[in-house]
C-alpha cells in the first residue's frame, strides 16, 4: 500500500475515533494545520520534477479531498448527537409564570376627559376637536375680543412668525375656536364639548404653557340661564359623584358672553381636608354665560333667533380637585411613581364615571 493510502486510512480512523468537537478539531489540526501531515505532502509538491508531480499531484489532492469530506461528516454527526442528547434531557416547564412586563397606563388627564365625554354625552353633547395651530380670526376676533385686550398680547400667547399678508398664525390659547368652526360648519341646534390642549405663555406652580381645557356650547331657540344653570349642576354632580353638590352663581365679565357668570362650588372640611359637596366654602370651578350676540353673528347666525350658552373650565384642575392632587406640574412630568401612588391603573380606573342617568 503506498505511502498516501497508509496515511489516508490512519486519519480516517482517527476521524472514528474522535468523539467529541474538540477530538475532532485535534484530528483536523493534526492533518490539514500549518504544520499537520496533510499539509507536509502538500509541501512536497513544490521540489518535485513535473513527470512525478503528475501522479503524486492528483492522490496528495485526492488524500487532502477526503480528509476534508471525512471531518465534515463527522462534525455533523457530533453535532446531531450533542443536540438529541440535549433534546432527550432539558426540559422547559411552559406553565411557570412569566415574569410581569412593565406597561403603561391611560393619563389620569385623559382618563378625565374620557369620563367629561361620558357625562356630556349622557346629556345629548357631541364631542367636537379642531386644529391647535389657530389663526387671529378664530381665537380673538370672532369672539369679540378686541385687539387691545391683553389677552392678545404677545407675553400671554404664543404666535408663529408673520408669512407675508397672511393673518397670524398662533397656538390656541382656548378651546373656544372650535365651538367657532362648529357653529360656522352646521346648522343649529347644536350641542358640543370641545375638549384639547390649550397653550399660554405663563409658567409657575399653578400654570403651566400647555394645559387642558373643556368648553361646552349650546345654540338653540329660547335657550336661558336656567338651561345653562341645569346642565352645569346635572355634570357637576356626576362628576364629583355626589348629591349634595351646590352651585353658586357669580356675575362676572367675558368678552364673549353676557351676561356672564362664574360658577363655584360649595365644599366642607372633613378631617382638614376640603371635599366637595355642601357649602361651608366655595371654590371657583367653571366661567360660563349666555353667548354674546356679536359672536352669534360673527358665525352667521341670526341672534334674534337664536341664543345659547357656553361654559369652558381648566381639566387639569377639574382631576386635582377630585382626586386630591396638588401639584399641577406633576401631571406633565411623566413619573410612574406619581401615577400610580394615585393609582391610576388602565385595566383598574378607580372612579370612571357611572353615567348621569344613573
Ligand atoms: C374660563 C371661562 C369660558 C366660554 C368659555 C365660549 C365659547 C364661544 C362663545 C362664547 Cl364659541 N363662549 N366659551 C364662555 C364663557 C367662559 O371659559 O374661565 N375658562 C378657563
Amino acid at each position: 500500500m503506498s505511502d498516501i493510502a497508509t496515511l489516508q486510512n490512519q486519519i480516517l480512523a482517527a476521524i472514528g475515533a474522535a468523539d467529541t468537537p474538540d477530538a475532532l478539531e485535534a484530528v483536523r489540526i493534526d492533518a490539514l494545520g500549518k504544520q499537520g501531515s496533510v499539509s507536509a505532502l502538500l509541501k512536497t509538491l513544490g521540489q518535485m520534477s513535473p513527470e512525478e508531480r503528475q501522479v503524486q499531484g492528483p492522490a496528495i489532492n485526492g488524500l487532502r479531498e477526503a480528509v476534508t469530506n471525512g471531518i465534515a461528516t463527522k462534525k455533523a454527526e457530533l453535532e446531531t448527537a450533542i443536540l438529541n442528547q440535549r433534546l432527550a434531557t432539558e426540559r422547559l416547564d411552559m406553565t411557570l409564570p412569566a415574569p410581569e412586563a412593565p406597561h403603561g397606563t391611560v393619563h389620569p388627564v385623559s382618563q378625565v376627559m374620557d369620563e367629561l365625554a361620558e357625562i356630556f354625552a349622557d346629556m345629548g353633547f357631541a364631542v367636537a376637536e379642531g386644529p391647535e395651530i389657530e389663526d387671529d380670526w378664530h381665537n380673538f376676533s370672532a369672539l369679540n375680543i378686541p385687539d387691545t385686550h391683553p389677552a392678545r398680547a404677545m407675553h400671554d400667547t404664543f404666535y408663529f412668525p408673520r408669512s407675508g399678508e397672511e393673518q397670524r398664525m398662533l397656538l390656541r390659547t382656548h378651546t373656544s375656536p372650535v365651538q367657532i368652526r362648529t357653529m360656522m360648519a352646521q346648522e343649529p341646534p347644536i350641542r358640543i364639548i370641545a375638549p384639547g390642549r390649550v397653550y399660554r405663555s405663563d409658567s409657575d406652580a399653578t400654570h403651566t404653557p400647555m394645559f387642558h381645557q373643556i368648553e361646552g356650547l349650546v345654540i338653540d331657540k329660547g335657550i336661558h340661564l336656567g338651561h345653562l344653570k341645569w346642565t352645569l349642576e346635572t355634570f357637576l354632580k356626576a362628576f364629583f359623584e355626589r348629591d349634595d353638590v351646590v352651585l353658586r352663581l357669580r356675575p362676572s365679565y367675558f368678552p364673549f358672553t353676557e351676561p356672564s357668570v362664574e360658577v363655584d362650588v360649595g365644599y366642607s372640611v372633613v378631617k382638614g381636608k376640603r371635599v366637595i359637596g355642601g357649602s361651608e366654602g366655595w371654590m371657583e370651578v367653571l366661567g360660563s354665560g349666555m353667548v354674546h350676540r356679536k359672536v352669534i353673528e360673527a358665525c352667521g347666525l341670526d341672534p334674534d333667533i337664536w341664543q345659547g350658552f357656553a361654559f369652558g373650565t381648566g381639566v387639569d384642575r377639574l382631576a386635582m380637585l377630585k382626586y386630591g392632587m396638588d401639584d399641577l406640574r406633576a401631571f406633565f412630568d411623566g413619573d410612574n411613581r406619581w401615577l400610580r401612588h394615585y393609582g391610576f391603573d388602565a385595566l383598574d380606573v378607580p372612579t370612571l364615571s357611572g353615567g348621569v342617568g344613573a
